[in-house]
């Protein structure tokens, strides 16, 4: 790793096929930052266990999601890719965080109050303590900056909070990072209710674009999108779903969402939703295509992630030996 550049970190989980959401709030940038800053990004796999999964599709789920983020265009050559169960230093240090977090401040998440409400039959501790496992995977890299979508401000709030709690109570140890958030696409809204976001684990397949819907799919999925009666191509907060699709049309094209308004000036809906469609659907077509061959190629995705795993766990056990000094772990001396 070159020093001479900061660290960045994220991750995603393996909990379905991830969205458009996922790529434009966060893969897109993932891509972007890779020759600014030394880039280390995870499949968040023990995170995926705080909402009861079917064993067998988690690890599938794990290995698709690691051919996606490769067929997006993240390099393994040039960015550290592994799996967050295979480095144990993120279990370990979340014990020791978990001694600085207060189950008030857990309780008060948003995504916590969302997740319990959608899993009621089912609010373990993971699910409370999910932010200090997010908090450890970042802290255990020294990260300056972590691009994430809107929805994961809060809890990189958290991290800030335990990083300078630590920092405060043991002497100077964890760099406090920055949240880097994009513009355009930071919070995608579902294609059927557009109040909510867009999440990979809806039940309504047509809510969301999953990366691997081919052509005619997408296509169908926009043409379905709720929008209003008003028929006039404008963004505005009392017209959410047709606001919706001019940030996904902005946020792909890269144009700036008044370009995509005059653009389409006078045109109805039934054919923006269609460019809309088009236009998402060319650019997924190649992450699509080159994720199937990948998944043909097992030999060489376990190879990367053993690769990853390797750089990710020596970086990650250098901050928790020191961690362990500092809050007064034993450890014998060794011979030299
Ligand atoms: P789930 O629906 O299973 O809770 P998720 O898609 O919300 O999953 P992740 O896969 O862990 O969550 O998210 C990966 C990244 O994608 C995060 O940085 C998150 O902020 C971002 N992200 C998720 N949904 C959206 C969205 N609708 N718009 C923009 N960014 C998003
Ligand atoms: N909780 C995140 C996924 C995630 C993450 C991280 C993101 C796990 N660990 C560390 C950034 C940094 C989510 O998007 N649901």
């Amino acid at each position: 790793m070159q020093t001479d550049k900061k660290t960045l970190f994220s991750a995603a989980q393996p909990s379905g096929v991830p969205t458009l959401g996922n790529y434009l709030g966060a893969i897109k940038n993932w891509v972007m930052l890779q020759d600014e800053y030394n880039c280390i990004y995870s499949i968040a796999d023990l995170h995926c266990l705080t909402v009861r999964r079917e064993p067998k599709e988690l690890r599938a789920k794990s290995l698709e999601l690691l051919a996606l983020y490769i067929a997006c265009g993240v390099d393994p050559e040039k960015s550290c890719l592994f799996m967050q169960s295979h480095v144990p230093a993120h279990a370990e240090l979340t014990w020791i965080l978990n001694t600085l977090a207060y189950p008030g401040e857990l309780g008060r998440m948003t995504q916590f109050k969302d997740k319990s409400k959608k899993h009621a039959d089912n609010v373990n501790m993971g699910l409370m303590d999910y932010p200090v496992l997010m908090a450890a995977d970042i802290l255990l890299y020294g990260a300056d900056v972590v691009p994430i979508g809107v929805d994961q401000k809060q809890h990189l709030e958290l991290t800030r909070d335990l990083a300078i709690r630590f920092n405060n109570r043991y002497s100077e140890t964890f760099v406090v990072p920055e949240p880097i958030i994009p513009g355009i696409g930071a919070k995608i809204m579902s294609l059927q209710d557009p109040e909510r976001k867009m999440s990979k684990s809806d039940p309504n397949e047509n809510s969301y674009v999953s990366l691997l819907d081919d052509e005619e799919t997408v296509i169908r999925k926009f043409k379905r999108a709720v929008t209003d009666s008003d028929n006039s191509i404008r963004f505005s907060a009392d017209k959410p779903g047709i606001s919706n699709l001019i940030t996904i049309y902005s946020a792909v094209t890269g144009e700036n969402i008044s370009c995509t308004e005059e653009k389409f000036a006078g045109k109805g809906y039934g054919e923006f939703k269609i460019a809309v469609g088009e236009t998402v659907a060319a650019a997924i077509a190649p992450v699509r295509k080159k994720t199937l061959e990948l998944l043909s190629d097992k030999a060489y995705l376990d190879e990367v992630m053993k690769n990853g795993a390797d750089r990710a766990g020596y970086l990650a056990n250098k901050t928790l030996s020191k961690v362990y000094r500092k809050v007064g772990l034993y450890s014998p001396e060794r011979k030299k």
